[in-house]
């Protein structure tokens, strides 16, 4: 090979420019009854070379060229992809839902704020669960606002509605102060974050006989986020098409679902999603598709194991994921300390859902160099950055979130 060639293989792999569509692969032996312990990988060097599979390629060999073809061919049969092999299907089982607004306190945040709780309750087989979901709304607006929902991952005092605690982790004082709504609700309401033969939350509400197919833990939580969505929409001080939906590691895998499999969700901000989220797993850095179900085998559907150590097999990478949200704006957050979830692997995922929201305009573009630390990258609807420190969702974050927002929501 001449020398200029191998140089351009070099340059190129690491982007996944040699992209291909696979096939849908056979199923290979489930390797979570092996036991693999592998070490994990945090060298750039050791990334194996990888083919992305393209994302405008159909599973028939059609090249998409044009929005209308994304919309009615390839987004479905992504989405669908996504939905087999990744997070499960929501079963069809018909449920009672009833929304009550049980406080509402017109002087909270010292008058800045009106505080609401609400009441999402879910009946269905005898059985019955209610999400609480609290909002604030700027007192201040003058007509309906945008506004910001976090799915909370972590022990509920992070999102205290009285603001006694408070927390970086939902910073809704100074989110209020920016002239956003702020809502918030937890994911244990919706379903338990354990390893549970899926018999409490909403599963044990909805779920009649499984499958490989059937939904995981966090495509119940992005349902929880659509119920929460249902009732935002109504709210008379938010802006209906300008609902951001936010989350964190797995909260933010579960985000990049609810804004794939909702369309309401006007922006998607997903800080530090990592594997099974927005890294690539063909990269095989950080956390593995191997270790994740093992660790959490709630979280995703049954087939999505079959790829555990059997990336190459794999039809799909998270870039596909985060191009389901196109051409709606969406931020990708990662943190230099977080190699656990792969940066640089978050990065070139995003990267590489460009093509996407190109085939809607072309001012989202990204460089194909991952910007510096603390230097986002807002380019059209799409924006990254890497903050500096360990996994966590910091003010920060929030800051740089609504610096986004402030272009392709309250803008727009
Ligand atoms: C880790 C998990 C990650 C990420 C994280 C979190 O243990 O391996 O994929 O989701 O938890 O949610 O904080």
């Amino acid at each position: 090979m001449n020398k200029l060639l191998k140089l351009l293989i070099v340059i190129s792999l690491p982007l996944g420019l040699f992209a291909q569509t696979k096939e849908k692969p056979q199923v290979p032996p489930d390797t979570l009854n092996q036991k693999v312990d592998r070490p994990i990988n945090y060298d750039e060097e050791k990334v194996p070379a990888y083919h992305l599979p393209d994302l405008l390629t159909c599973a028939n060999g059609h090249k998409v060229t044009g929005k209308k073809e994304w919309a009615n061919i390839r987004r479905p049969e992504l989405l669908e992809l996504f939905t087999t092999q990744v997070f499960g299907r929501v079963p069809g089982t018909p449920y009672q839902k009833t929304i009550r607004v049980v406080k509402t306190d017109p002087n909270a945040m010292n008058g800045a704020a009106t505080l609401k709780l609400i009441d999402i309750t879910i009946v269905a087989q005898s059985k019955s669960l209610t999400i609480r979901l609290g909002l604030f709304t700027p007192n201040k607006a003058t007509k309906p606002v945008p506004a910001f929902l976090l799915i909370c991952n972590r022990a509920p005092k992070n999102i205290d509605f009285s603001r006694i605690v408070k927390s970086e982790f939902w910073p809704a004082e100074e989110v209020i102060a920016r002239g956003y709504a702020v809502a918030a609700f937890d994911n244990a309401d919706v379903d338990p974050d354990q390893d549970d033969g899926f018999k409490n939350g909403i599963h044990g509400l909805l779920d009649a006989g499984r499958s490989s197919e059937s939904w995981g833990t966090i495509a119940a939580w992005a349902w929880g986020a659509s119920r929460c969505l249902d009732y935002l929409v109504t709210d008379k001080n938010i802006a209906p098409d300008k609902i951001a939906v936010v989350g964190h590691s797995r909260g933010a895998k579960t985000a990049l679902w609810a804004g794939a499999t909702d369309a309401r969700f006007a922006m998607v901000a997903c800080n530090e999603a990592g594997c099974g989220g927005s890294s690539l797993s063909l990269r095989r850095f950080g956390e593995t598709i191997y270790q994740i179900n093992r660790n959490f085998p709630h979280w995703f559907c049954g087939n999505y194991k079959y790829y555990g150590e059997n990336e190459d097999a794999l039809p799909f990478d998270q870039h596909m994921l985060l191009a389901l949200i196109a051409p709606r704006p969406l931020y990708v957050a990662s943190a230099e300390q977080d190699l656990w979830g792969d940066p640089r692997g978050q990065y070139l995922a995003l990267y590489h859902a460009v093509p996407a929201y190109h085939l809607f305009e072309t001012k989202s573009g990204l460089p194909e160099v991952m910007p510096s630390v603390n230097q986002p990258v807002i380019s059209g609807n799409l924006a990254y950055h890497i903050r500096d420190g360990k996994h966590n969702l910091l003010l920060k974050d929030w800051n740089f979130f609504m610096d986004f927002a402030d272009q392709v929501l309250t803008k727009k």
